[in-house]
């Protein structure tokens, strides 16, 4: 552990994550958003952008960073610069738009060939959103469509969600928890 890790711990400070929340708009982004933040949350801190938007929340550990990856392909190289700074990525899935899961699939093929993410181990958490929806197809059939499995380098996670209701979530969130701290370790030894 590192002496700020250290300081920080006995100061009772956490270190700040940067969290990247990405998937196309209506996807749910935004509600899981508030959802995930602790119910003495500070205010919302939502930057509002003229043509294409980037939200930010944070939590007493967590900095997220949203944005919707649909209609906005002219404004795209504004929020890219956002790939370098995340070291965890959320990704919201509409599982009752069958639509537009093709559009999904493009929106994150293009992210994992990124060159700022291309070659990172950076973990990714998929939210198969809206569950509640009558039709809405299950986490492992939308795994299947947006093909998974062919993700081998970074790791990666699944989760069925009702972000309504808050269903599903902490489960995500305990993954992605259980990998940064992993990845902290990982860094840290590669450090000492
Ligand atoms: N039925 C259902 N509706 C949801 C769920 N999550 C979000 N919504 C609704 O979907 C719409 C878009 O949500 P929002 O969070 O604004 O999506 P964003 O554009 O990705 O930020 C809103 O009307 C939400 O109330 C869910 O799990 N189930
Ligand atoms: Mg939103």
């Amino acid at each position: 552990m590192g002496l700020f890790d250290k300081l920080a711990g006995w100061l009772g400070l956490k270190k700040e994550v940067n969290v990247l929340c990405l998937g196309l708009d209506n996807s749910g982004k935004t509600t899981i958003i508030n959802r995930l933040k602790p119910s003495n949350a500070q205010a919302q801190d939502i930057v509002p952008t003229i043509g294409f938007s980037i939200e930010k929340f944070k939590t007493s550990s967590l900095s997220f960073t949203v944005f919707d990856m649909s209609g906005q392909g002219r404004y795209r190289n504004l929020w890219e610069h956002y790939y370098k700074e995340g070291q965890a990525i959320i990704f919201v899935i509409d599982s009752a738009d069958k639509l537009r899961m093709v559009v999904a699939k493009e929106e994150l093929d293009t992210l994992l060939n990124h060159p700022d993410i291309k070659h990172r181990r950076i973990p990714i958490l998929f939210f198969a959103n809206k569950m509640d929806v009558r039709d809405a197809l299950s986490s492992v059939k939308v795994s299947q469509l947006l093909c998974l499995e062919n993700i081998k380098d970074k790791p990666w996670h699944i989760c069925a969600t009702d972000a309504l209701k808050g269903e599903g979530l902490q489960e995500g969130v305990d993954w992605l928890q259980d990998q940064m701290t992993q990845s902290n370790q990982n860094n840290q030894n590669m450090r000492s």
